[in-house]
């Protein structure tokens, strides 16, 4: 297969602009081994020990492989309690690429979240969204707050072809406006890519329409910039007008839009831990550095050591890089294309940060209520020790007023690639594995709850398959109809 991001067939084929230097090594296991491994998990991929992953694909939040450079950066950690170094140098490098003037830094991204969410939403708020994520929705709900989707149509649809599935639809937007009022919008929550999505890009032209709409009404606008540099290179590609522009630009273009940023630096920034959030509002940015003082520590470290600043800094540098960013999406192309060709459905096009299988396509013999996401994940596990990730109705989780399934429209597994990590040759047994579970997909049997927690249930989860204790069972499923009580979809 020729590794041209999508493009013609003919051209010449392009390789990582890196090498490796240190590895890893990672066990084999066998298929007994493996399936004791996901009963004992619960069925659950969270819940499964490292040591027993062969390809781990859960998530890329934190499993980046760092730079030489990042890592003689750590060397170079100031510890001091007060007044790093290493913070210093982040806070300038996050005003060079990200354009805000205060930062405060965080243990990771859902620290930013909690800050700004407690800071901006009062009870009764309304924030409108281009679609939830989890931890991000959890601290809007727990700040008082109630989250809604305005993202466009499309990105609910695993088959559209619209290349910037993660826009604002602009009707959406004033009409959540009009129904609660301007007063209970603490903000417009932006997402670049959605995750949830699978992914998928927010334009330029979007992200300007929507920002002045919400500013003409005096609604500040935060960007949750975790993957906002990938979604750069989308708009690099495929949006009119900027194809000779840098992604450092296109980078600061966004964010000059809005009134600050989450972020979690375990993406987009190429570290294993840490985040941000950044503002431009001093008087905000103040009353942030309380909470963070607060919450996560001096509010020149925020739960990072000097040296997981250092590294974030040089990361965020080397994240900007052109040749980087075309290897690294081009490896999820590159997966996603050998599944497209053997006809398995995926979200398309192809996002930023993963391949997402359409796990309602992949088995229409189970109904929702029967967690077709969660099932397809522990049997891709049992497979090939390949780790997914369910992203449907588990995640989704239940509506805090109503204690109902919220069902999901979007009903995925998530094979995530971690940064500069794995091979052509990783993407290769995934993509078989993948291939092979099609082919017997009526074999895979569907899920019920053994263990449910309160809050982000998704990680903690488990589960016993349907009519039997192994996930994949010896002749096909029969299929059984939908009892699950659900309340709007999300
Ligand atoms: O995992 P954190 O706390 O560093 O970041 C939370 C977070 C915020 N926004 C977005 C878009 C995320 O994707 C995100 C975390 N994502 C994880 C853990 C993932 O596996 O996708």
């Amino acid at each position: 297969m020729n590794r041209n991001n999508g493009k013609t067939r003919n051209r010449r084929s392009w390789a990582e602009p890196y090498k490796i230097k240190m590895v890893e090594p990672i066990k084999m296991t066998t298929r007994p081994q493996r399936e004791k491994a996901i009963a004992d998990a619960g069925f659950n991929t969270f819940l499964l020990s490292s040591k027993d992953v062969y390809i781990d694909l859960l998530t890329d939040s934190g499993t980046n492989a760092m730079s030489d450079n990042q890592w003689a950066g750590m060397l170079l950690g100031d510890e001091a309690y007060a007044g790093s170094r290493n913070f210093d140098r982040l806070q300038k490098t996050i005003t060079e690429y990200y354009g805000y003037e205060h930062t405060i830094p965080t243990h990771q991204g859902r620290g930013a979240e909690h800050i700004l969410s407690m800071l901006t939403i009062r009870k009764g708020d309304s924030i409108p969204g281009n679609m939830y994520f989890t931890t991000t929705r959890m601290h809007q709900e727990l700040a008082g707050g109630q989250f809604v989707d305005v993202i466009i149509d499309e990105a609910h649809d695993p088959t559209s072809l619209h290349p910037f599935k993660g826009n604002i639809d602009l009707d959406k937007l004033q009409s959540v406006i009009d129904d609660v009022g301007v007063a209970h919008i603490p903000y417009l929550c932006m997402h670049a890519t959605v995750n949830m999505a699978g992914g998928q890009p927010i334009s330029m032209a979007n992200i300007r329409a929507a920002s002045k709409l919400c500013h003409n009404q005096d609604i500040p606008v935060f960007l949750d910039a975790t993957r906002a540099v990938e979604n750069a290179y989308f708009i690099k590609i495929r949006e009119e007008g900027f194809e000779n522009t840098s992604i450092e630009d296109i980078l600061k273009a966004m964010c000059s839009h809005t009134d600050g940023c989450t972020v979690s630096g375990k993406k987009d920034c190429l570290v294993n831990i840490g985040g941000f959030l950044a503002l431009n509002d001093a008087e905000l940015a103040d009353r942030a550095r309380n909470e963070c003082v607060i919450y996560e520590g001096l509010h020149t470290y925020g739960g990072m050591a000097g040296r997981d600043m250092e590294a974030m800094a040089r990361g965020i540098e080397e994240s900007v890089e052109f040749n980087y960013l075309h290897a690294r999406i081009g490896q999820v192309v590159y997966l996603g294309e050998q599944l497209l060709e053997a006809g398995v459905p995926i979200v398309e096009p192809i996002g930023g940060h993963g391949i997402f299988v359409d796990a309602r396509r992949f088995l229409p013999h189970l109904t929702q209520d029967q967690f077709p996401a969660q099932a397809l994940a522990a049997a891709l596990y049992v497979d090939s020790g390949v780790r997914g990730m369910e992203r449907g109705v588990v995640s989704a989780g239940r509506d805090p007023n109503t204690g109902q399934n919220r069902k999901s429209r979007l009903e995925l597994v998530r094979l995530t690639l971690p940064r500069r990590v794995y091979t052509q040759a990783h993407m290769d047994v995934t993509a078989e594995s993948v291939i092979d579970l099609f082919e017997k997909r009526d074999h895979i049997r569907g899920l019920t709850f053994s263990y449910e927690p309160d809050h982000l249930r998704f990680f903690r989860a488990r589960f016993h398959p349907i009519g039997g204790d192994s996930i994949l069972a010896d002749a096909p499923v029969t299929s059984v109809s939908s009892t699950m009580s659900d309340t709007a979809s999300v």
